[in-house]
């Protein structure tokens, strides 16, 4: 069908009903911006779900900015020409997996629940200054720590447990899921929490301004990220037994699965940091054609590495420790997510065209962005937590 036809057609049927839209919202990357239900195609049922929003703006109670192609805050004209060559666009749906991803966004100081497989924001889950979250093994509970207090949830987000803390901090938990190791950045301490006793039962002071932190696979060795340096510390005593200079400041860190090898981001210097855990030595870096590197998760098997990079997803061969692709996401990188599943990365990103924050979602198999999910403010940590039991 031509513009010209699409438009008559378009005219005749505005003003019908609709659902409520959401601040947070899925939207497809080029021509699949168009495919409103989904289908992988851009067609005629498409084009009825466009017409009925036709004419909507953002100051309309039910304005979906899903339709607002070109986000500018009406559903028009400008709209309406991306749509028509968009239109006839043909392909598979894209099938996302039964998670649920969190975002926290510490712009808002919410967390973000979004549902992947229907695209669909839940909830926001009002926290003060969050700043860490982690989904348990069987995938039931839920942690977050913020500037007051660290919260185990339950799946329906209800508080099972708070434990009030001292700032913000990042956190590790053990194995068996019944301590939880916390970094005070503030004052340059790790606090260690019993969660059968709701308290804290130790405390280890580490380098100055400790964020990030990792267990050792066997949960003996606890490495914080300082300012300038990594922290080692013996859980046995509990001490800190070294201190590791990476000249500059490390943003992130990944374990490998064989728990011999640790990969951290330099922020400062673009660079990955290749630690040797067996020796507690520096075995290399990896230089990235980048100013900033930023957040970073292994693969599953551990032989791919992703990097979030200036403004680029970087993918690492951790056997050759060579960038082997790179994927431009948006005018910047923040946090990083992959999907347990290993098939989908989510980086928050700056979008170019509208120059708002988003987390972008690449398909790593094929190597695209395929979609963007906006609304969000800064998306400072991204995890997964699967909806539906292994097996089912
Ligand atoms: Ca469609
Ligand atoms: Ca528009």
């Amino acid at each position: 069908m031509k513009p010209a036809v699409f438009l008559i057609v378009l005219l005749t049927l505005v003003g019908s009903g609709s659902v409520s839209g959401s601040r947070i919202f899925y939207q497809g990357a080029g021509s699949r911006a168009s495919d409103f239900d989904g289908d992988g195609s851009v067609a005629f049922s498409d084009f009825l779900a466009f017409a009925n929003r036709f004419g909507e703006t953002d100051q309309t109670p039910e304005f979906d900015p899903a339709f607002d192609l070109d986000s500018d805050g009406s559903i028009g004209f400008g709209d309406f020409l991306q749509f028509a060559s968009a239109f006839g666009t043909t392909g598979q749906p894209q099938l996302f997996p039964d998670y649920v991803l969190y975002v926290v966004d510490s712009g808002t100081s919410l967390i973000d629940v979004f549902e992947l497989s229907t695209h669909l924001h839940q909830e926001f889950l009002p926290f003060r200054v969050p700043t860490g979250i982690v989904v348990s093994e069987d995938q039931q509970r839920v942690f977050v720590t913020e500037q007051f207090g660290l919260f185990v949830l339950d799946t329906d987000h209800r508080v099972l447990l708070s434990i009030p803390t001292v700032g913000p901090g990042r956190m590790a938990l053990s194995a068996d899921e019944r301590t939880v190791y916390l970094g005070e950045q503030m004052n340059n301490l790790i606090r260690i929490v019993d969660l059968d006793l709701q308290n804290a039962i130790d405390t280890v002071q580490v380098g100055p301004g400790p964020s990030e932190l990792d267990l050792s696979r066997d949960g003996r060795w606890l490495y914080t990220l300082n300012a300038s340096d990594i922290s080692v510390v013996d859980l046995s005593q509990p001490a800190e037994v070294l201190r590791i200079d990476v000249n500059g400041s490390p943003g992130a860190i990944e374990i490998s699965p064989d728990g011999r090898t640790a990969y951290y981001t330099l922020v400062n210097r673009g660079a990955v940091g290749v630690l040797d855990l067996v020796t507690n030595h520096i075995v290399g870096e990896i230089a990235l054609d980048a100013r900033r590197a930023n957040e970073l998760k292994l693969s599953l098997g551990g032989d791919r590495l992703y990097v979030n990079a200036d403004v680029s997803l970087l993918e690492i061969d951790t056997d050759r420790n060579l960038v082997v692709r790179s994927l431009r996401v948006g005018e910047a990188t923040s946090a990083l997510g992959l999907t347990p599943d290993g098939v989908w990365a989510y980086v928050g990103t700056l979008e170019p065209a509208i120059f708002r924050p988003v987390v972008a979602v690449v398909d790593l198999e094929a190597w695209e962005v395929v979609g963007r999910i906006q609304g969000l403010s800064f998306p400072l940590e991204i995890e997964f937590r699967q909806t539906t039991r292994p097996g089912n």
